[in-house]
């Protein structure tokens, strides 16, 4: 199982990654991604399931219209690790290619 990431590791690696931060009252990470439309939200909605599950790595996350609010944390450890970390980097690179 992945192991929890210390503060500082965490840190560090949020320093890479653009729009990420660290949740208030829970070990976990977040960012709001704001596209033009449903469409492109869905669409990176759609691109980033697939990843996800080729990687048994699932986010929590809410859609309303053009915004999509999302959560990483590894449940199984309780916390984040590693396994966040790689799935919100792939996140930022699809929401790039999402928007054109
Ligand atoms: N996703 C997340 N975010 N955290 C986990 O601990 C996790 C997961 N565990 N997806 C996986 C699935 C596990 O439940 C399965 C059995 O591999």
């Amino acid at each position: 199982m992945a192991e929890l990431l210390s503060a500082d590791a965490r840190k560090q690696a949020l320093g890479t990654l653009p729009g990420w931060t660290e949740l208030q009252g829970r070990d976990a990470i977040g960012k709001t991604f704001v596209f033009k439309d449903f469409n492109e939200a869905f669409g990176f909605m759609t691109r980033a399931a697939l990843v996800a599950e080729k990687m048994d790595h699932h986010p929590e996350w809410r859609n309303v219209y053009k915004t999509v609010e999302v959560v990483l944390s590894t449940h199984d450890a309780g916390g984040v690790t590693k396994l966040d970390i790689a799935l919100a980097t792939v996140m930022n690179t699809i929401a790039k290619l999402t928007q054109g």
